[in-house]
Parts: C-alpha cells; structure tokens; sequence
C-alpha cells in the first residue's frame, strides 16, 4: 500500500470558503446585538460623514434611497465564528457618500457610529475600493431591525462587528480611535482570513 497522510483519509475537504477557525452556520443567521435594539423612524433618520472631509454632508432617508444603488453576493463571518455563506445584499456603495464628502488627505481612518450608541473602527482604505456599503436589503428584503434596518454598514471582508448595524455616520480621522468591542480587546482592523480577533493577534 502506498503511504497516506494522516488526517487526510476519511476527511471532507475544508470548504475554501471557511476562514481559519470558522463553522459554517448554514441556514442561520444568529442576532449578535450589545446594545438595546433601538426603532429607528425613516422621517426622522439621517446618515452623516463627517471629521476630515472637505464637505460635511447629511443624508435624509429619501435623499438617500435616490442614490444608486449596488448588489454584493457573497458570504459573512462573525468573530464567535459563524460565517454565512451566499448571502445577498444591496445597498449605495460608501464610494458613492464619499465622494459627495471629499476625504481629506490626511484621512486615514474612520470610525462608524449608531444612532443607538455603538461604534466600530477602521482603516479608511477598508471602507473604499468597491469593498463597503451602506446596506438597505439583505436576501431581498428590507433589513429586518433585529439585524440593523433601516440602514447598517456592509463591511463583508473584515470580521462582521464592522458592519455597524443602526449606523448614523462616519467621522473620518487622522488617528486610530478604537470603537466599542475594539477597545474591549478585539483586533484593530479584524481579517478573518489572517484570524485577526483579538489585539496582538
Ligand atoms: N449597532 C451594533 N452593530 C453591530 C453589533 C452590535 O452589537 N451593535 N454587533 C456586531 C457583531 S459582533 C456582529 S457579528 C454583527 C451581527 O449582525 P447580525 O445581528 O445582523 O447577524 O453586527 C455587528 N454590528
Ligand atoms: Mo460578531
């Protein structure tokens, strides 16, 4: 008999999907929420970037829906370690916002804030490139409120705590300014594929 690899007989290949220490959540779609969940009313909601930015500027829900909008397929992962895979999306690219803002060179962070409390930080560079959105739909519906509707942040590349659900705003800074969960000891900027959880990960 030719030799064989231990561990490789018997075993399913891992799905090239699965980040490094990931499960594959299936059907579900687990509500990860550390605030109170807040009712958030389209005639009265806004969205803001603000910070370094050569123009403040304030959307309103209707100016909002008017923008152009995209469609990002793909899958999600959670730092508790469920990922989702194909799931659908759509939303206006925060490309699109931030060209209305004008960054500012010396931009090169932002920190996303809720309209319930909650923030998260990350490099500007993650939220630009066609790789961030401000999502109004997920699997064709409406965003349910339990997982951030009317609006969240779609950062789908980094760990999910980036994708702000609520989210009211971008302040845009020079400086790292860590968010909720990243001055709790999560990894600053959260890759799942290099399994950044933790700071000094
Ligand atoms: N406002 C707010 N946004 C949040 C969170 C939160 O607690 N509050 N949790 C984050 C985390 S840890 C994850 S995994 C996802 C969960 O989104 P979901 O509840 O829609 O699955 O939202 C992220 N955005
Ligand atoms: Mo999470």
């Amino acid at each position: 008999m030719p030799p064989v690899t231990r561990g490789f007989v018997g075993r399913r290949p891992r799905d090239r999907r699965l980040p490094p220490g990931q499960y594959d959540a299936g059907d579900q779609w687990p509500v990860l929420t550390a605030e109170r969940a807040p009712t958030l009313d389209t005639a009265r909601w806004t969205f803001r970037i603000d910070g370094l930015v050569e123009r403040p500027v304030e959307w309103t829900w209707d100016e909002i829906r008017a923008l152009p909008r995209e469609r990002w397929d793909g899958d999600i992962h959670c730092v508790t370690t469920w990922s989702k895979f194909g799931m659908r999306w759509s939303g206006v690219a925060v490309d699109t916002l931030l060209e209305t803002a004008g960054p500012l060179p010396e931009a090169r962070f932002a920190v996303a804030h809720s309209h319930s409390g909650y923030t998260t930080n990350m490099p500007l560079s993650d939220l630009t490139g066609g790789r961030a959105w401000l999502a109004f739909e997920a699997q064709g519906a409406p965003l349910t409120r339990e997982h951030g509707g009317p609006a969240r942040l779609l950062v789908p590349h980094l760990y999910f705590w980036k994708s702000a659900k609520w989210v009211a705003g971008l302040r845009l800074t020079a400086e790292d300014e860590p968010g909720f969960w990243e001055r709790n000891g999560y990894h600053d900027r959260g890759d799942p594929w290099s399994e950044q959880r933790f700071q000094g990960d």
